[in-house]
């Protein structure tokens, strides 16, 4: 640095000390390293969402924001529903989380929960990108966060080890695991099945000490984490639900940074969550499905429903729909059932 332009900067320095502008120089309060918690790491489209972000925002701010992953939810010793507290708290500075795993300290996200309510991927970008999405936004910043950009974990499907699901019968007394809020035992209750709440961690050697016979979870997780090799060798596409994820960042550690940074840092969450969500739908949305087929091969057999088929699940869950309807506030549902049906397809 010339002589000149290290004493001008120390001059605004000192003046933006004194007068406590909100200048980089002035707050000094970066980390050296920011903690972004995740559940899924970078073998799956989640983590792959958060590292792009992380080495997207490290790149646009010449390394002045640095963030280290945290996938497990290791932050907090792998219990994903905590994960909203402690970000809330400082625990964790920022994350790629899951509507799922916050709904039990907000109940509006339970909306995403709400069986059948998103028939397709159309449906599900019509509630994150249109006014449901904004007034979700807007219930996280009201409860300490800062929310910026919409990812996606996937749509949902089943799986079990005992036999081929086509019916709510067939889930009859079978031991699924689910994640989240009470809404998952009240779904899986009304379809007959014995639903146990436990986390991603525990969830694997359940499934591979046969203590639970089945679980929900999009098909990329599933191929990631290699569940045949589990036992889970039936999976049925009923796409009840789908689980989006929602890039955040603490407030306090958002206000630390200068208006340049925010910028960047929304800029960039925006630009990954786009990818994240590519990546996420990559072998689903094609015709022949390569997802499916690479299932398959792997000796899974995969069950697709008819329309038919798929209503008798509808019509079984069609009670804890309204109940939850309710919990989550009708307003918000309404607003959903009215974005979905004014989709583009
Ligand atoms: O625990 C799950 O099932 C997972 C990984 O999909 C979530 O965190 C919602």
């Amino acid at each position: 640095m010339k002589l000149r332009t290290f004493l001008t900067t120390a001059v605004a320095a000192a003046a933006a000390l004194t007068l406590g502008l909100p200048t980089a120089m002035a707050q000094g309060k970066y980390k050296s390293e920011y903690r972004m918690s995740l559940v899924l790491g970078t073998a799956f489209p989640w983590g792959k969402g958060g590292e792009i972000w992380a080495d997207k925002v490290r790149e646009r701010t010449n390394g002045r924001i640095n963030i280290k992953l945290y996938p497990g939810v290791s932050l907090v010793q792998g219990d994903q529903t905590r994960e909203f507290s402690a970000l809330r708290q400082g625990v964790i500075d920022m994350a790629v989380g899951s509507t799922l795993n916050w709904s039990p300290q907000i109940k509006e996200l339970n909306l995403f929960a709400l069986p059948f309510l998103m028939p397709d991927y159309a449906a599900a970008d019509a509630l994150t990108q249109g006014e449901p999405g904004k007034r979700l936004f807007e219930r996280l910043e009201k409860a300490g966060v800062v929310p910026l950009a919409w990812g996606e974990n996937g749509y949902r499907e089943i799986s079990n080890s005992k036999h081929p699901i086509k019916s709510p019968a067939d889930l009859k007394g079978l031991k699924i695991r689910v994640v989240g809020s009470p809404l998952f035992l009240d779904t899986f209750t009304a379809l007959g099945a014995n639903p146990t709440q436990m986390s991603w961690a525990d969830a694997q050697p359940a499934m591979a000490s046969g203590a639970v016979d089945g679980q929900e979870n999009p098909v990329a997780v599933y191929t990631a984490a290699k569940l045949q090799s589990v036992g889970q060798k039936y999976m049925t596409m009923w796409g009840y639900i789908n689980d989006p994820l929602i890039f955040v960042v603490n407030k306090d550690i958002w206000n630390s940074w200068t208006k340049e940074d925010q910028a960047i840092v929304r800029q960039a969450a925006l630009d990954s969550a786009k990818e994240q969500v590519a990546i996420s739908r990559k072998g689903m949305i094609e015709a022949d499905k390569p997802l499916l087929k690479e299932l398959t091969t792997h000796g899974v057999t995969v069950t697709q429903l008819s329309p038919a088929e798929r209503e008798a699940f509808v019509k079984a869950t069609r009670p804890v729909y309204d109940k939850w309807k309710q919990q989550v506030g009708a307003d918000l549902v309404n607003a959903a059932e009215k974005a979905i049906a004014a989709r583009k397809q």
